[in-house]
Formats: C-alpha cells, sequence, structure tokens
C-alpha cells in the first residue's frame, strides 16, 4: 500500500514516548496533554481508516470536557453523529500503545482484520476546544489525516456537540442540517423562535438567564450565537474565559460535584442560573432562595421537564408512542420513583457512559436520555418524525392538534439528537418553561431529590472492583458488595454503590439517604469499606466536615 512508507516516515515527528500506555475509555482518550501528540497523529491516522472503511465522513474533537486546563484529550465521531464503536475504540488503544517500530504493524493489522480497500477516499472533520494545548494537538490530527492521503477540514474552534452536528450533516447530505456554524445557529435559534414565539405575556424578567460557561468554548459559541435568537432570550455571560481558567471552580461538573453555584456569577433569588462543561456537552439548572440557599436541577430533573413536556404533547396530538427515559445508577432515586410511578413512563438504568445511554435510548420511539451530571438529549425514531411531520401536513388535523404538533416539529429541531449539547438543552429548557408558562421553583418541585453524596477512594488498582446490574452492585473484591448492603440498612430510605471511574485513577462511591447528613455519612462509610477491602493507597477517607 503506497500510503504507508509515508505514514511511518510522519510518525517518527510524533514520537510515542516509550513505554507509555492510555486507554480509549469512556470518553476516548484523556491525559496530561503534554503525553499526547503520537494519540493525535494516530487518531488522525485511525479516523481516516474509519473513514475509508465507513464511506464516510469521520469527525476527531480534542477535547478534554470538564479536566483541567492542562489536560487533553481526543474523540472519535463515528457517521451519524454518534460515538466511535464500540469495536473501533479497542483498534484506538491498540494504535496509540504501540511502540514506534510496532506502529506499521499494528496498523495494518487494523487494515488486515476490517478488510479495508485503501484505495477508498478518507475523509475526516476535525474540531478543538479553547485549550492552550488544543491547536498543535488538533494539527498533529491533521497531519495523521494526510500522512494516509485522506482529506480534511479543519473547523478549528468548537463544541463538542457541533462537530458531531457537522459529522450527521454531512454524511446525510444535508438533510439533517447544513455543516456549518451558521447552519448550526440557523436551525436550533430558528427551531427555538417558533416554539416561543405563541407563548403570551412573556415578560423580559423570565426571558432572562445567567450563563456560566466554564471559561470555555461554549461561551465563544453562545456569543456568536446570540444574535440569531433576536432578542428572545436575554442571556448574562459569566466565566467566559476573559480571565478565568478553564472549568476552575466553575462549569456543570463543579456545581453538580460541589452542589454549589460556581465562583465568578452573580445570580439573584429566584432567577434562572445554568453551567456548561468545558466543551459545552453538559448543562445543569440552579438558582438561590429567598434564604440564600442553592437549589441544583441536574441531568435528572432535565430528563423530567422534557418527558413531562413531551407526554403532553403526544397525549394533545393523540399519538401513541414508546417513550423511554434511560438514566444510570448515579440517577436520583426521587427522580427513577417519579418517572416509573407518577408519569408511568419506562426506565432504563445502563451503566456510565454516554454511549451506553444513547444505544439503550434508540431502542424507542422517543428515547430521553441523561446522566444526572447533565450530559443528554433525546432520540426520536425515524418513524416516530414521520408521524410527526404527517400530523403537521395532514390538511384535515384541527387547528389545536396542528398546533401540538409544530411544538413537537419544532422540539425535534431545537434538538442535537447526535449527543448531549449544553446550547441545545438550554434552549429546549427556556422553550419548554416559556410555553408552560413555569418558574424554575415550580421545576424544582415536581419531585424532591433525595440527598446525596458522591466521594473518592484512591486505590492502588482500580481494576480490582468488578460490577454487574449497571454498576449497581460490585461482584468483587469479595465482601464488599455484602458490606455495602450492611451500611445500607443502617440508614433510611438509602442507597449506595461504587465503580471504578473510567476518566480518572479513582473509585467513585455514590450514597443516598433521607437526610444529607445520613447520605454523608453512608459515603464516608462505604468509602472505608472500598480503601480496606479494595487496597486504599493514601490516608483513610476521613468525615466531610
Ligand atoms: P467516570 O470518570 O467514568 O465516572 C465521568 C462521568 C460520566 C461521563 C464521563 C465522561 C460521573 C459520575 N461520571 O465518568 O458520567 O460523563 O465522565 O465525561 O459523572
Ligand atoms: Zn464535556
Amino acid at each position: 500500500m503506497a500510503q504507508f512508507p509515508e505514514v511511518l516516515q510522519q510518525s517518527t515527528l510524533h514520537p510515542k514516548p516509550v513505554g507509555l500506555l492510555l486507554q480509549y475509555a469512556t470518553a476516548g482518550f484523556r491525559t496530561n496533554a503534554q503525553h499526547l501528540d503520537h494519540v493525535m497523529f494516530r487518531m488522525g491516522v485511525l479516523a481516516t481508516l474509519r473513514s475509508k472503511k465507513t464511506k464516510a465522513t469521520i469527525g476527531v474533537m480534542v477535547t478534554a470536557s470538564h479536566n483541567p486546563e492542562e489536560d487533553n484529550g481526543v474523540k472519535l465521531i463515528d457517521p451519524m453523529g454518534e460515538m466511535l464503536s464500540q469495536k473501533w475504540e479497542g483498534f484506538a488503544t491498540q494504535l496509540a500503545n504501540s511502540e514506534q517500530d510496532d506502529f506499521l504493524t499494528a496498523l495494518k493489522d487494523v487494515v488486515e482484520k476490517e478488510s479495508i480497500d485503501m484505495s477508498q477516499e478518507g475523509s475526516v472533520f476535525v474540531g478543538r476546544d479553547t485549550r492552550s494545548s488544543s491547536a498543535s494537538l488538533s494539527q498533529s490530527v491533521l497531519d495523521g489525516v494526510s500522512a494516509l492521503g485522506g482529506h480534511s477540514k479543519d473547523y478549528g474552534l468548537l463544541t463538542t456537540p457541533q462537530l458531531h452536528y457537522m459529522v450527521r450533516c454531512q454524511n446525510t447530505q444535508g438533510k439533517y442540517g447544513e455543516a456549518t456554524l451558521e447552519g448550526y445557529y440557523k436551525k436550533l435559534s430558528q427551531a427555538f423562535i417558533q416554539l416561543t414565539k405563541n407563548a403570551s405575556n412573556c415578560t423580559d424578567d423570565q426571558k432572562h438567564l445567567t450563563v456560566d460557561a466554564a471559561n470555555g468554548i461554549g461561551a465563544l459559541k453562545l456569543r456568536e450565537m446570540e444574535c440569531h435568537l433576536k432578542k428572545e432570550l436575554h442571556i448574562s455571560l459569566f466565566n467566559d474565559g476573559s480571565k478565568g481558567k478553564l472549568n476552575h471552580q466553575c462549569g456543570a461538573d463543579f456545581v453538580k460535584t460541589q452542589q454549589k453555584a460556581p465562583t465568578g456569577i452573580t445570580i439573584n433569588p429566584g432567577e434562572r442560573g445554568c453551567s456548561f462543561d468545558g466543551d459545552a456537552d453538559r448543562l445543569v439548572y440552579y438558582y438561590m432562595d429567598s434564604e440564600g440557599q442553592f437549589h441544583l436541577l441536574d441531568g435528572d430533573k432535565i430528563a423530567t421537564l422534557i418527558c413531562t413536556f413531551l407526554k403532553e404533547l403526544f397525549t394533545q396530538v393523540g399519538l401513541n408512542l414508546k417513550v423511554a427515559v434511560v438514566q444510570t445508577a448515579y440517577a436520583n432515586g426521587s427522580s427513577t420513583n417519579y418517572l416509573e410511578d407518577t408519569m408511568k413512563v419506562i426506565v432504563r438504568c445502563t451503566k456510565t457512559g454516554v454511549k451506553h445511554l444513547h444505544h439503550a435510548a434508540q431502542e424507542f420511539d422517543v428515547g430521553i436520555y441523561f446522566e444526572a451530571n447533565g450530559h443528554g438529549t433525546v432520540l426520536f425514531s425515524e418513524a416516530a418524525e414521520e408521524k410527526i411531520q404527517q400530523l403537521v401536513e395532514n390538511v384535515t388535523t384541527d387547528e389545536e392538534k396542528r398546533r401540538a404538533g409544530l411544538l413537537l416539529q419544532n422540539t425535534v429541531n431545537v434538538i442535537n439528537q447526535t449527543v448531549g449539547d449544553a446550547i441545545s438543552d438550554m434552549l429546549l429548557i427556556e422553550a419548554i418553561l416559556t410555553i408552560k408558562g413555569m418558574t424554575i421553583q415550580q421545576w424544582d418541585a415536581i419531585y424532591s431529590d433525595l440527598p446525596n453524596r458522591q466521594l473518592k477512594v484512591k486505590v492502588a488498582d482500580r481494576r480490582v472492583i468488578d460490577t454487574k446490574d449497571a454498576e449497581r452492585r460490585a461482584v468483587s473484591p469479595e465482601g464488599l458488595q455484602e458490606s455495602i448492603d450492611t451500611l445500607v440498612k443502617n440508614h433510611r430510605r438509602a442507597r449506595s454503590f461504587v465503580r471504578p471511574s473510567g476518566t480518572e485513577d479513582v473509585v467513585r462511591v455514590y450514597a443516598e439517604a433521607e437526610t444529607q447528613e445520613s447520605a454523608d455519612a453512608l459515603a464516608h462509610e462505604v468509602s472505608l469499606a472500598v480503601y480496606h477491602l479494595a487496597g486504599g493507597v493514601g490516608g483513610e477517607p476521613k468525615l466531610l466536615s
């Protein structure tokens, strides 16, 4: 194959540090940016192979999402805008970890195993976040693509979900939208304006939203989008990257894990605030009450609001669709109970990581999936989209049904169905609150969260923990699950589970219970069990003070 000598030669310009081993995990490769140059080059090569194999454009996003500024990472995007197939994750790990001398053999192995026709064209879209390391790392991706003779399009600065959108637009020949930033802004903002235009008596106060952009790419992209929103949404943008550090004391991950407002924002009692993460694929909402108490509305609350809205519209138009909400074990127990018992919708629980939720959601006419941390979206089956369209186009549909049908159609258009998208999710939530004339407090009151706590425990090797039942039970090390079961029994309305993180070298502990004290105590007790039974390192976990 004519390209191989070129790849080999180019790869020496992006040498792999001997012995460095990384894994394509929950969200691609992620580590300190200094160790990633060879990975980027090789992922450019792999994306080109994937493109030749699928005869479609593949995306490569350079970002480390909510990780600190010093880190970086890379994710590959498959033809319909979804995450890379699991089989190819294995190839990604194989290519990233092969030593310099073995690189060509590893590459040829993928070509052979997948019977790739090397004469096929390769096409790769590349995007990056605002990290200082991202520009040169994305250049290494581009080098990898060109070494294998592929065509690339460098979009430069993009949010992760924007790149997913571009890939899908390209591979559907524009059916999903136009593969440009302008196309993205137009599609989403037109749908938002259509959704909200008939909402009566919406005051300027209600149109106001405070956004914490985590000092990341979301700030730049939201600014670009603002003019398309035609003042239908008044955004006060904080943590826009002009002074603060990326994801530092701000952003969706900080707010969710610390359960407090980000630094750097001003928010008055009762006003709505929301936070993006560093690459704008996660979103959480919050408000302060009149006593200055902070209230978080996370991915579970977002899923519930969207589900309520969609179910009401389906009832109004008389569409009988199979609707499900997909969650992970981190979903608050109250949300699961509310969805199953009060709303009577199907609830599925999958392993952590959006690819698992996404796949599960694809099994339904309408699959609403959100991780508690605010990463999620809604998927509509082709059949569901067609039914909605027929309803709107059918001249015999009565006026009221047509209005509801149009709302559904614009809801489909405002949603980025490829992956969780903070901007798109934010517009959908703002539209729902406007249409329903609902305040954030009323949204929050749909159900009350059970107090909960998430902790991390350092162990020598987190792989000693194996889980089953969508990560809700530990099968190893021996005795750990029994200990957790015993500890849970001492608390009211309690639940707890542990799992090794896929993005950090820690074991995560989750606990919820009737009171915050009880949830904190249980999380601490379970952390101690992990520390003692799973090879804890450093000092014993301390009780939060
Ligand atoms: P890990 O580190 O595997 O828990 C975290 C999040 C995931 C997902 C990934 C990718 C939690 C508890 N875990 O994974 O939901 O978003 O990062 O970013 O929030
Ligand atoms: Zn992210």
